[in-house]
């Protein structure tokens, strides 16, 4: 589906203050600004408008937009995020989405879920249950899926090494094609999917983002890139390192539509 618009918002002052498992150091701030802003430029690249949201100095995790909200067609669904300090981040993206967006649902208490365990794919969605998307979470967006006609695959990625959200292994190329990582390609929920396999060593390449005719892809992994245009993809490779430092990846940081 082709995809319009975007809202993005800047890391805030306190960002390397959020949630995170890897062990790559402290974000340089500076140094993230610039990669966000060198994003931006490359979803405007892709024809995307951007709705620009101001950095949110009480919520370090906030430029993560994505884990707010599951946006499909006219429906946006706000979501519980599953990290406590999270909770707070939902109110401004659901303002934010508010003039786009005729029908507004929300995951309800006890339900939890981040954006970023969910993979919309062509006419159904992978959800991923995980440290931070509960089954309560997963069942309630499958069901609000189900009233617009839309089939959901629940993804346990609960014991699944070095994932935070599903899609830190899986990404969604368009075509009935997916990108995957190694920790995910033998997921008996993800038997027969089409894959392009993210080699090993470059595992957090998979969390890519087919952005109308260009996937964005995190820089510094050729390998990648090189399957990507075997198979006639264009990618646009775009640096995140300072992102990945607090576990997050080029998906999380839009949402897009
Ligand atoms: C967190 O732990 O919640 C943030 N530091 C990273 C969130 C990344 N979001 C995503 O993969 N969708």
């Amino acid at each position: 589906m082709a995809v319009r618009r975007a809202i993005v918002r800047p890391p805030g002052s306190n960002f390397a203050e959020g949630l995170t498992s890897a062990n790559l150091g402290v974000p340089d701030v500076a140094r993230a600004l610039e990669q966000h802003a060198r994003y931006c430029e490359a979803l405007e690249a892709c024809g995307v408008a951007l709705t620009r949201l101001p950095a949110d100095g009480d919520h370090p995790d906030a430029t993560f937009v994505e884990d707010a909200a599951v946006l499909r067609r006219e429906h946006a669904i706000l979501t519980r995020p599953g990290a406590p300090s999270r909770a707070g981040e939902v109110a401004a993206i659901d303002a934010a989405l508010a003039p786009y967006f005729s029908t507004r649902s929300r995951i309800e208490e006890p339900g939890t879920l981040d954006g970023g365990d969910v993979c919309e794919a062509g006419d159904r969605f992978l959800i991923g249950i995980s440290a931070r998307t509960n089954e309560a979470g997963a069942r309630q967006l499958a069901a609000l899926l189900r009233r617009d006609g839309v089939d959901s695959t629940l993804v346990d990625i609960r014991n699944t090494d070095g994932l935070l959200h599903l899609k830190s292994g899986i990404s969604w190329l368009g075509d009935g094609r997916f990108a995957v990582n190694r920790a995910l390609a033998a997921h008996p929920a993800l038997r027969g999917l089409d894959m392009v396999r993210v080699e090993d060593g470059e595992a957090y390449a998979a969390n890519c983002i087919r952005v109308n005719d260009h996937v964005l892809v995190a820089s510094g992994f050729p390998r990648f890139e090189k399957m990507l245009r075997e198979r006639g993809y264009d990618p646009l490779p775009v640096a995140v390192s300072e992102f990945e430092k607090m576990d997050g990846g080029l998906s999380c940081l839009s949402l897009r539509f």
